[in-house]
Formats: C-alpha cells, sequence, structure tokens
C-alpha cells in the first residue's frame, strides 16, 4: 500500500489536488471534510455532530474523527494504497493513524506533502468559494479565521511529527493547479 498525506491551511488546495492525484496514482481519495458532509447532507447523528463543531470553524473531536476514519479504510482495504486528505489534523490523531496502519492494515504513511499558502491568500480563496459553495464553514471571516488559528494551534504541529520521521516534504501551494500537481506529482513519483 501507499499512503500520503496531504497537509496544509484550510483552503491550500488539499482537496483539488487530491482529486487530481487520485485520478492520476489510482489511490482512494479520504477526505474527512467530504466524509463528514455527506452524513450532514444525510442528517445522521454524526453529521449533526460534526456540524455543531464546522459551523464554528472549530475540528471535530479525535475520537469521532478516528473512529470515522478506520472504518472508511476498513471498507476499502482492498485498495492500492489512500491519499489523506485534510486528516491527521492532530498529533492524537496522526499516531492513531500510524498504529492503525501498522496494526490493521500491515502498512505506513510514506510521505507528507505540505501545500505552502500564506493567510491572506487563504483567506481570499474561501471567502470567493464562500459565495456560491453554500458552505456555512466559508461563510465568513470570522469563521475562516477561527479556521486558521485551528490549524496553528492543533494541525500544525502534526508538520513536526512527520519532519521526525523523514517524511515531510513542501510543496509551493500557490500557482496553477496544474503547476502545482505537477510538483505533487515528481514527489509521488519518487516513492511509487
Ligand atoms: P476540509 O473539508 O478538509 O477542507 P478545507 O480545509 O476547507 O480545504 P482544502 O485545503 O481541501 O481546500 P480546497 O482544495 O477545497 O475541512 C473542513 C472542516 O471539516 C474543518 O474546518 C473541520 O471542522 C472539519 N474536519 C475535517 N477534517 C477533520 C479532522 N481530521 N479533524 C477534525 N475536524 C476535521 O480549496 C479551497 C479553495 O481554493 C477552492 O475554492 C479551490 O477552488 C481554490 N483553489 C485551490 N487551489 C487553488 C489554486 N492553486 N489557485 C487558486 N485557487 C485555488
Amino acid at each position: 500500500m501507499t499512503n500520503i498525506v496531504l497537509f496544509g491551511p484550510p483552503g491550500s488546495g488539499k482537496g483539488t489536488q487530491a482529486e487530481k492525484l487520485v485520478e492520476k496514482f489510482g489511490l482512494v481519495h479520504c477526505s474527512t471534510g467530504d466524509l463528514f458532509r455527506y452524513n450532514i447532507k444525510n442528517e445522521t447523528a454524526l453529521g449533526t455532530l460534526a456540524k455543531s463543531y464546522m459551523d464554528k470553524g472549530q475540528l471535530v473531536p479525535d475520537k469521532v474523527t478516528n473512529d470515522m476514519l478506520k472504518d472508511f479504510v476498513t471498507r476499502n482495504k482492498d485498495a492500492k494504497g489512500f491519499i489523506f486528505d485534510g486528516y491527521p489534523r492532530t498529533i492524537a490523531q496522526a499516531e492513531t493513524l500510524d498504529a492503525f496502519l501498522v496494526q490493521d492494515m500491515n502498512s505506513s504513511i510514506q510521505t507528507t506533502l505540505s501545500l505552502l499558502v500564506e493567510d491572506q491568500v487563504v483567506i481570499h480563496r474561501l471567502l470567493e468559494r464562500g459565495k456560491s459553495s453554500g458552505r456555512s464553514d466559508d461563510a465568513n471571516e470570522e469563521v475562516i479565521k477561527e479556521r486558521l488559528q485551528e490549524y496553528y494551534n492543533k494541525t500544525n504541529p502534526v508538520a513536526d511529527y512527520y519532519k521526525k520521521q523523514n517524511k515531510y516534504v513542501e510543496i509551493q501551494g500557490v500557482g496553477t493547479i496544474e503547476d502545482i500537481t505537477n510538483a505533487l506529482s515528481t514527489e509521488l513519483h519518487k516513492i511509487l
């Protein structure tokens, strides 16, 4: 199995790039944000709980997120590998993912590809998307700033977690979508 973490602040293009890469490399896209939005749309109990955090720009609690993630991976256990998009977002999630992959999937994370984009650019992108997406977490600057705050407090330390394992590569996340896909693909070719 080849497992990649796509990392970066909200709006850095993780979801956009993951879609391109799964098509190109035949991996399964695992987006916790998409899984939460699917549950919200279908009005499940998990969706109601997730919405109460996402609407405020906060992270959904680790236990809920980890259980959902494990369920998704287990259901796709015959996959060639996964692109994890928006997960792990805390050190506890990163530790859970490592342990789960080793113990249950006889596998591991090969690399973390981190998209570098400044705050002002992601705020602009998310406000633009908010005009048409209907996503409550893109709707106003206050919520977007709270998402960035959560990122710096809880998610950014995950970069050091993977740096210590020599599994962390930075990619410039500003430019055309195609150029960024090409830069990510160059890194993926090194490990595939
Ligand atoms: P997510 O759904 O993961 O999404 P995201 O952080 O908003 O964005 P992403 O980086 O994927 O950006 P995108 O490609 O869409 O998270 C939403 C919420 O779910 C979180 O705040 C949290 O509450 C919850 N959640 C999810 N995972 C969780 C976890 N593990 N633990 C706890 N809570 C969790 O791009 C954004 C915009 O930029 C788009 O409009 C796109 O078109 C545009 N764009 C992309 N690339 C561009 C480029 N190169 N140039 C110009 N525009 C670009």
